[in-house]
């Protein structure tokens, strides 16, 4: 009977998906290292502390990650913490050199040093206290913006192991893929092993979103990439999908990002990643074509850029933003953030992207 009912705009059911009105305010923005070196509070908490004794501090992580929060409105934050704890947990050692990067004082160097590694890794004890980080932010967050867990993909770590640190030639672990290519493929395997349950437990833990970083994937080819990346890459995003499943959770999205592997983006694109996540040598629009709309995109503005007047960032958001669209599009620096780089222009880039999307999704 309509007689009875007197609806009053007041007291309406709760809205159980805003996804639409999310969308329509502006295009979501973070930026890889965006916990880092150009804040000066990241320097002052980490002065005179080893960087892998920060990590495996729930309290200093914790803060790390929200530092960047306070300062800028972005969409998403990202755990502190480092892709080389893997290579840690599996029995190397690693140290941080300040102004050096991370070393290796006993890299792999032939096959048989693959001994060294420990067979069965107990990823829920030897990285318990990145999940713990996890937990602990993510109730200090307050549900103010997801929360990433991530991790170095097989190759990047396996690079970092054989190098023994940072590298412009990758040529040691590269002579191992073209020497070794069968003791690779066990190395490469006992690595995924370990990052599917790595990722399993940040999912446990509290992450919302996963992002696996093959930030080598430069120094290989479309050749080396099909046979020593790329499968694994599929394998991580398949295995985790299927264990989370398993384990009652839901699903989280999972963002691929290879540096350098424009040759591969069409792959990438089917690699069962929700998000491809591209570097600034790849231009958006071909992405789009190339990757069919099968995936969302994130990227991709050269770091670099962050160097120019506030008034040229703009420029450069907003001709990013209407070669990638609005939809099904994270804006992101197609790497991390540089030490040297001035946080008010950090400021600019995100007040950018909200300004310009503004302005796009109102026109339509
Ligand atoms: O003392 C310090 O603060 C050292 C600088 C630093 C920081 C802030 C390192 C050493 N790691 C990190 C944190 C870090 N590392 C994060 C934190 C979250 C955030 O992004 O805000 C993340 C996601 C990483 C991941 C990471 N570590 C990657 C993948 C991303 C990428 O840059 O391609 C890689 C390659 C590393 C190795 C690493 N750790 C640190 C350095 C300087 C490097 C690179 C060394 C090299 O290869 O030259």
């Amino acid at each position: 009977d309509t007689a009875v009912f007197h609806p009053s705009p007041k007291d309406f059911p709760e809205l159980k998906n805003d996804t639409f009105l999310r969308a329509i305010e502006h295009i979501p923005v973070w930026c890889m290292r965006q916990a880092g070196r150009y804040l000066p509070e990241f320097r002052e908490s980490r002065a005179g502390k080893d960087f892998f004794e920060t990590c495996r501090s729930p309290e200093a992580c914790c803060e790390l990650t929200l530092q960047p929060l306070r300062r800028f409105p972005f969409d998403a934050a990202i755990i502190f913490s480092d892709i080389l704890v893997v290579p840690q947990a599996m029995g190397m050692e690693v140290q941080m050199s300040p102004g050096k990067g991370p070393t290796f004082p006993e890299p792999l160097k032939e096959p048989e040093d693959l001994q060294r590694l420990k067979t069965k890794v107990d990823v829920s004890s030897e990285l318990d206290y990145v999940f713990k980080a996890i937990t602990l932010t993510r109730h200090r967050i307050e549900g103010k913006v997801p929360l990433i867990g991530f991790t170095g993909a097989p190759w990047t770590l396996m690079s970092y192991m054989i190098e023994g640190g940072g590298s412009t030639t990758h040529s040691k672990a590269k002579r191992w893929l073209y020497r070794y290519p069968e003791a690779s493929h066990k190395l490469l395997s006992q690595l995924a092993d370990v990052i599917v349950e790595y990722l399993l437990g940040q999912v446990k833990a509290g992450a919302q979103a996963l992002q696996v970083f093959e930030s080598h994937t430069g120094c290989l080819g479309p050749v080396e990439f099909e046979k020593f990346s790329l499968p694994y890459l599929r394998d991580i995003a398949r295995r985790v999908k299927d264990k989370i499943k398993e384990s009652g959770l839901d699903n989280v999205p999972m963002i691929v990002f290879a540096k350098d592997g424009h040759y591969g983006l069409e792959d990438l694109s089917e690699s069962g990643y929700e998000v491809v996540s591209l570097d600034w040598t790849t231009d958006p629009r071909s992405a789009r074509i190339r990757t069919g709309g099968k995936v969302s995109l994130q990227g991709n503005m050269d770091p670099c850029a962050l160097y120019a007047t506030k008034e040229r960032i703009s420029e450069i958001v907003k001709r990013m933003l209407e070669s990638f669209g609005t939809k099904g599009y994270i804006a992101n620096l197609g790497h991390g953030l540089y030490p040297d780089m001035d946080p008010e222009n950090v400021g600019a880039f995100v007040e950018a992207v909200h300004t310009h999307s503004r302005q796009l999704l109102n026109r339509k």
